[in-house]
């Protein structure tokens, strides 16, 4: 174990590369202040080196604070911390991205970001006070953007060096399609950020991303909170799943670290959220055994499309990506 496997990378189709496992920073269930900084800093002390933020979980200040005062007392140099970050979807319009990206850029106090990826394909009216902006009725304000226009702003962003590598999210792959159609493309997206856990193995997607260079980075890779905001009750609950448990026992690994593994040894990043200190070392406690072919076949056997985040008040969208198959 030690460092050189938690640290393990992929290549970037740019020439650049990722930390195959990150730290998940959303804590907007129930935010803490100082709680971000501690759990970012304690993690870069456990051997993390990639962490996955957004401006939508507004602790991008405390993201930038714990990296800071890593880099300040020595543990690690600017280069070898790893930052995610996501551009919002009321910043989507053109005129938008590079001022959502430097919003990000000034709450963090970096001048640059590892990656930046458009949070969702969908736009939403631009508003630099909402995230959610409504009409008097309370009525979501949604907005149609061509999101090839968005994308060649991203790519001036990479030009100008604010951020190293650019990539999507929540895409499906017809969206991907369309980028990669572009009759100007400079830069491929690096990586689309999906869902994708046992019960939402995404195989399809990354079967077409593995075709194309782009690296699967797999969101709520345990499944997801409780939070009533999103979760039903009716929901399954993947670190329940007897067959990972099962698997567990073999290896002396809990499900999560069995469904964490899992991801890592077919070749996908994971960014797992905890805040928890025995979470986030459990968590990385996933590259001192490996799955057998079968137990890799059993879990993907597991699989029942299931999502956790569908978006559902936006299904009118009209680019929802989740009507298509992937
Ligand atoms: C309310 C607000 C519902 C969670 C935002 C759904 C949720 C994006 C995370 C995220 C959303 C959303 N996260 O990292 O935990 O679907 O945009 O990145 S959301």
């Amino acid at each position: 174990m030690g460092e050189v496997t938690v640290q393990q990378r992929l290549p970037l189709s740019d020439g650049k590369s990722i930390p195959i496992l990150g730290l998940g920073t959303c804590s907007m269930e129930k935010p803490v202040k100082g709680e971000t900084i501690k759990a970012v800093k304690a993690a870069i002390e456990i051997g993390y080196r990639h962490l996955d933020g957004a401006f939508l979980y507004g602790n991008e200040d405390e993201v930038g604070e714990a990296i800071r005062a890593k880099i300040a007392d020595g543990t690690v140099k600017r280069e070898d911390v790893f930052y995610t970050s996501k551009l919002w979807m009321t910043y989507l319009s053109p005129a938008l991205v590079r001022k959502g990206l430097e919003t990000t850029l000034k709450n963090l106090k970096l001048d640059y970001v590892d990656l930046y990826v458009v949070h969702w394909p969908m736009g939403l009216k631009p508003s630099e006070k909402d995230l959610f902006p409504e009409d008097a009725n309370g009525k979501i304000l949604l907005d149609d953007v061509d999101i090839c226009a968005t994308w060649a702003i991203m790519e001036s962003c990479k030009d100008a060096g604010l951020v190293r590598s650019i990539g999507v999210s929540n895409f499906n792959h017809n969206q991907l399609e369309m980028i990669l159609k572009m009759p100007n493309l400079k830069y491929k997206p690096v990586c689309n950020q999906v869902e994708c856990h046992p019960y939402l193995n995404q195989n399809k997607m990354l079967k077409y991303c593995n075709s194309k260079n782009i690296v699967v980075v797999c969101y709520s890779p345990l499944g997801t909170s409780k939070d009533p905001k999103w979760f039903d009750p009716e929901n399954p609950i993947v670190l329940n799943d007897l067959e990972l448990k099962k698997i567990g026992e073999k290896h002396n690994k809990s499900p999560a670290q069995i469904a964490l593994r899992y991801q890592v040894q077919r070749g996908v990043v994971v960014i797992p959220k905890s805040f928890n200190l025995g979470r986030m070392k459990q968590n990385r406690e996933i590259f001192d055994f490996q799955l057998t072919d079968e137990e890799m076949k059993a879990v993907d056997g597991i699989n029942r499309n299931f999502r956790y985040i569908t978006m559902k008040q936006f299904t009118d969208h009209p680019k929802y990506p989740f009507h298509d198959e992937y």
